[in-house]
């Protein structure tokens, strides 16, 4: 059985980041290991949470499993909130670093335009960083235009802008790069991905559906890990996450007492777990 550690908060409402992350995994058929960089009430687009940060529990828990003899065939990062757990985090994967494992960082920071509540373009480019050490990122167009520090290319682009971004992104030492939130046509949403060891470019959309919700990233960046654990390539994988993520929504916007604040992934997961079977 394979097993990976993601390594990012607890928002205890909002179904985000490790409320997220797993069950997500663990539906896959995947050990989750799991780090939490600290606790919050809820996720921060609500108003007033409260925040207990974990960092000084970060090495601790990783030497603690160097001693035991533990490893991993991935390390996941999401959301991290200070430079000090950037520089935690960047130390773990050299530690728990192997030929084989897999190493994907979702820089966790920015959408619609805007840093998330108390993030800077200093930390930006720190989490830049980060992400040249990983073998797969996933930001969404605002994250990769802080992070390329170009102004945010709204929903105004080209498929060669799109592709611009990407190589300029795998120029931060990354060998796959999956952008999300991609749109070329009004009723299409999906990502677009670039390999830079085979230089080679590649898409996939589904349908764009009027509602848009917290959380989604998380979602798609969990069952793409998850996918790929379960020996998807990597474009098998955003197949399975882009439609896994549609579904998510389509369960959400079916439900009549949904939530404001995330996805009803819990509903679609029989289709995820479903669609592992054809990889
Ligand atoms: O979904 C990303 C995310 C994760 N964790 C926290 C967040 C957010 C997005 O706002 O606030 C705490």
């Amino acid at each position: 059985m394979k097993r990976i550690v993601t390594i990012q908060d607890i928002s205890c409402i909002g179904k985000c980041s490790l409320t997220v992350a797993l069950p997500i995994i663990s539906a896959c058929g995947v050990e989750t290991a799991v780090i939490p960089t600290a606790v919050l009430s809820t996720h921060t687009a609500f108003q007033g949470f409260t925040f207990r940060d974990l960092t000084e529990e970060i090495t601790p828990i990783s030497e603690h499993w160097k001693k035991e003899g533990i490893g991993f065939d991935a390390i996941y990062t999401g959301y991290l909130g200070s430079f000090e757990q950037l520089e935690l985090v960047s130390r773990l994967i050299d530690q728990f670093k192997t030929e084989d494992n897999l190493i994907i960082v979702d820089p966790v920071m920015a959408d619609n335009g805007a840093l998330y509540p108390g993030f800077t373009q200093e930390f930006v480019a720190e989490m830049a960083k980060l992400c040249g050490k990983a073998d797969v990122i996933v930001p969404n167009l605002t994250e990769a235009s802080y992070m390329l520090q170009i102004p945010y290319v709204g929903e105004e682009y080209s498929e060669e802008n799109i592709k611009e971004m990407l190589v300029s992104l795998s120029q931060l030492g990354t060998k796959k790069v999956v952008l999300t939130g991609v749109s070329f046509a009004p009723d299409q949403l999906g990502v677009m991905a670039y390999d830079a060891e085979q230089k080679r470019f590649f898409r996939y959309f589904n349908e764009k559906l009027s509602a848009s919700f917290h959380g989604t990233g998380d979602v798609f960046a969990s069952a793409m890990t998850g996918a790929m654990m379960n020996n998807c390539s990597l474009e098998q994988a955003l197949e399975v996450a882009v439609d896994y993520t549609v579904e998510s929504i389509r369960k959400t916007m079916e439900d009549p007492e949904h939530r404001w604040y995330g996805v009803n992934f819990e509903r679609a997961i029989p289709m995820l777990v479903e669609r592992l079977n054809h990889c």
